[in-house]
């Protein structure tokens, strides 16, 4: 719990049940001591070794996720407190949910209406859209993200056309 308590012990290994009232001004200095030493002493640090591995699972690159979602973990990032002692340990152990979690909500970047994600926007992504609409494929996340051209939440005939629109004018 405590960083050193050698001069407590030493404070306390001063016997003075035996001192008479003669000798109230050693047992007061005793007393001074044993407070002093009381009051010198340092909490041990809080665990940080859950917080040191979550920080490991930061990804190197984050160039590859929206700008929100790495601001986010920065400012997370930035906020760790390493001042704290080891009664503050749930502190610490938020921290680590925290993190954790910004983590996991890295959001990767998409460019809107690359649907196959090979990073531009050809006539194969409005074919993949039309084969997700009549169940030839299925599109599941950042592809059905991209997929969703006017944003509605649906992929339709609509979303496909879009992605044509926007080939033509390339
Ligand atoms: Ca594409
Ligand atoms: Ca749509």
């Amino acid at each position: 719990m405590y960083q050193d308590l050698t001069d407590l012990d030493n404070a306390l290994s001063v016997d003075v049940k035996d001192k008479n009232i003669t000798e109230q001004a050693i047992v007061d200095e005793q007393t001074k001591a044993i407070e002093e030493a009381i009051n010198a002493l340092e909490y041990k640090p809080a665990n940080y070794s859950k917080l040191n591995s979550a920080l490991a699972q930061v990804p190197e690159d984050l160039s590859i996720y929206t700008d929100e979602s790495v601001e986010r973990l920065n400012s997370v990032i930035e906020s760790l407190n390493y001042d704290l002692n080891i009664t503050q340990q749930d502190e610490a152990d938020k921290q680590v949910e925290a993190l954790l979690e910004a983590i996991n909500s890295l959001e990767k970047r998409y460019i809107l209406g690359d649907v196959n994600l090979d990073g531009e926007i050809t006539i194969l992504d409005a074919k993949w859209v039309l084969q997700n609409i009549v169940r030839l494929r299925s599109l599941d996340g950042l592809s059905l993200k991209a997929a969703d051209m006017n944003q509605d939440g649906k992929i339709t005939i609509l979303d496909a056309r879009l992605i044509l629109f926007a080939v033509t004018r390339f």
